[in-house]
């Protein structure tokens, strides 16, 4: 828990000028309309360009070939990155076919990118076929309504159904949650699907839980059925802790105020561990997400958009405080929180047998991008599969995916086409399956080193290191961000790199496998040749003084290399 506790429930000042945007876009249509039929640039002008993020939107250019463009006088060249809402991130074969096709066809990378918040994007989707993007999308179901913006986000949840029952119902809940905080403007249908217009409707749009500014702030929650931290609950502002009593879901334990995004050189920003509230009864679990939300709506700060996370908010106000102002709202006391354990955190690859006898398939993809290559096509591997896979599909928050559902029947079959198209390959290490980056260069706008492009072969160098001091079959949860947003969840590594400028980032150790602890700077702003004789050198004391199945992370700080985080706003600037 917070050791700042200070009771300012509502920051004073001038408001940031996205609350301006969202107040004044109509309940987030803006001019998206007007903007869409100008011809004269590929991008979208003023607020739109925000607006469209509610929409699950964001304006990119492909930035290797940006300057090549300035050169030429030529605008970059704009075009927009979607990101679907999938809660649970369950999705059809029949689904999958069309995303596939769409992929194919209509966006300029050709690749299907999954991930850490189980959803997939299409990367470099030019103005004129967005709406057919969303139209298509709504034939078959799909929408990306929220999943960027000051909104709650796709809502997560944990993803092999191995234990079927209990999936389905904690799988059940994180839709209706994704449901019932969603925005309720109908300017998505009005704009994308060519929906009636509301003053036809005579019925006046209304935001009663998100309200007319929506959240001074992004906001994602999930639900997590321990003993698999597979959602990251540390990376989120609001989680669900599945409770069971013989299988059977009876509540869940609220666990409030994680996020991992900071800025370099603001100490008033940081990584933070999520507060248990406390347990609730099932039947409350809608009310009390509402309740949260509200909270954070009418006490984030509106005035500068670093400090306006939950997180923030929880620090700020207290989290005794927060907590006693959710029970206030929702009329409910919460119970003290029921034990729970969490005891993995990756993606158990490969083949598991669920309690209905059904066989579910994790595949292994590197950083989620499915495409073909020289090496393998992965993307044509998955498109069959779909053809014939009887069951569902989900994407991991390990930027995985999982056939889920098979029959006996059918396994061998399924099994032959993963094999034959690369998707399972029995040469990839531990190391390689536990390690992840964000996307980064070429497409995010926001990054300052490689990511995605920089992984593959750098785990190649740490299964190097880890084969020199003979541990080729071990792992160490390794992760790269290009900027400290932290979409990778580095801040949640037990190593952990952060993209400071070309080949240049801070290393930070100290995280945990099951992903409860913050880890710490060790290095600033390193190159990654630095960076693995630092870790060669780190292993290797490791390997030598560790205690019986000491983690590397654990060691570290029972070590002296760098002192533990126990509560952020403390501890992480020290
Ligand atoms: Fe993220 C912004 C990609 C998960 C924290 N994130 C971005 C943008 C949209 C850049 C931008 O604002 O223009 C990136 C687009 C890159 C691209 O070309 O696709 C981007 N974030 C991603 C994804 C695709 C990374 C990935 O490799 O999978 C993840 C999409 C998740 C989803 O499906 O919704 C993604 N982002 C995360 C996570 C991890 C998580 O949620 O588990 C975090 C850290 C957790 C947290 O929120 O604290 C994260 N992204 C951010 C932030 C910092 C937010 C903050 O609190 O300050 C930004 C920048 C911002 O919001 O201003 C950002
Ligand atoms: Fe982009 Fe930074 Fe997020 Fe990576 S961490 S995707 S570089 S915003």
């Amino acid at each position: 828990m917070s050791d700042n506790q200070n009771t300012a429930l509502i920051v004073e000042g001038p408001l940031a000028d996205n609350e301006r945007i969202k107040g004044e876009s109509n309940y987030l249509r803006g001019t998206i309309t007007e903007d869409l039929s100008d011809q004269i640039t590929g991008g979208f002008t003023a607020d739109n360009f925000q607006l469209i993020r509610f929409h699950g939107m964001y304006q990119q250019d492909d930035r290797d070939i940006r300057a090549e463009r300035a050169k030429q006088k030529l605008e970059p060249l704009h075009n927009v990155m979607l990101r679907a809402r999938m809660p649970g991130g369950v999705i059809t074969p029949s689904q999958w076919l069309a995303i596939d096709k769409f992929a194919d066809e209509h966006t300029s990378y050709g690749s299907i990118r999954l991930t850490t918040r189980q959803t997939f994007q299409f990367h470099g989707v030019l103005k004129p076929n967005i709406k057919l993007m969303h139209q298509t999308l709504n034939s078959i179901g799909i929408d990306s309504i929220a999943t960027a913006g000051d909104v709650n986000r796709n809502v997560l949840c944990t993803s092999n159904p191995v234990e079927s029952e209990l999936h389905q119902e904690a799988y059940q809940w994180a839709t209706k949650i994704s449901e019932h905080l969603l925005p309720k403007t109908r300017a998505y249908a009005e704009v994308w699907l060519d929906g009636e217009k509301v003053e036809d409707t005579q019925v006046p749009d209304d935001e009663p839980i998100l309200g007319k500014h929506y959240l001074p702030r992004k906001f994602k929650t999930t639900v997590v059925i321990p003993p698999s931290n597979d959602i990251d609950v540390h990376a989120n502002d609001l989680n669900f802790v599945a409770i069971s009593d013989n299988g059977k879901l009876i509540g869940f334990n609220v666990l409030v105020g994680g996020g991992l995004a900071m800025t370099f050189g603001d100490n008033s920003t940081y990584p933070r561990r999520a507060d248990d509230l406390g347990f609730i009864e099932l039947k409350d679990t809608l009310d009390f997400a509402a309740a949260v939300v509200t909270t954070q709506r009418d006490w984030g700060n509106r005035v500068n958009r670093k400090n306006a996370k939950t997180k923030y908010t929880l620090d700020r106000v207290g989290t005794d405080v927060f907590k006693q102002e959710v029970e206030r709202r929702t009329g409910v006391a919460f119970q003290a929180s029921r034990p729970y354990e969490f005891t993995s955190r990756g993606d158990t690859i490969g083949w598991v047998k669920g309690i209905d006898n059904k066989h579910h398939l994790t595949l292994f993809i590197e950083n989620g991008r499915i495409k073909d290559n020289a090496e393998a096509a992965l993307k044509t591997g998955v498109r069959k599969i779909a053809e014939i896979h009887q069951g569902d599909m989900r994407m991991t928050a390990n930027q995985n995916l999982i056939i889920a559902g098979i029959a006996e029947q059918d396994k061998a079959q399924i099994e032959q086409i993963a094999l034959e198209y690369g998707l399972i390959d029995a040469k990839q290490s531990n190391q390689r399956q536990n390690s992840m980056a964000c996307v980064a260069f070429p497409t995010c706008p926001l990054a300052m080193a490689e990511a995605e492009r920089f992984l593959p072969e750098f785990v190649t160098s740490l299964e190097g290191v880890l084969d020199k001091h003979g541990i080729p079959d071990e792992h160490i949860v390794f992760r790269v961000t290009g900027c400290p947003n932290g979409c990778g969840r580095a801040m949640l590594a037990e190593i952990g790199l952060v993209g400071r400028g070309p080949d240049k980032y801070n290393l930070y150790l100290g995280g945990n496998p099951v992903g409860t602890r913050i880890p710490k700077l060790y290095k600033d702003n390193v190159t990654s040749a630095d960076i693995l004789a630092e870790i060669d050198q780190l292993v290797g004391q490791w390997v030598e003084n560790r205690q019986e199945s000491e983690s590397f992370g654990d060691f570290v700080i029972r070590h002296g290399v760098v002192s533990e985080v126990k509560v952020s706003v403390r501890d992480f600037h020290d």
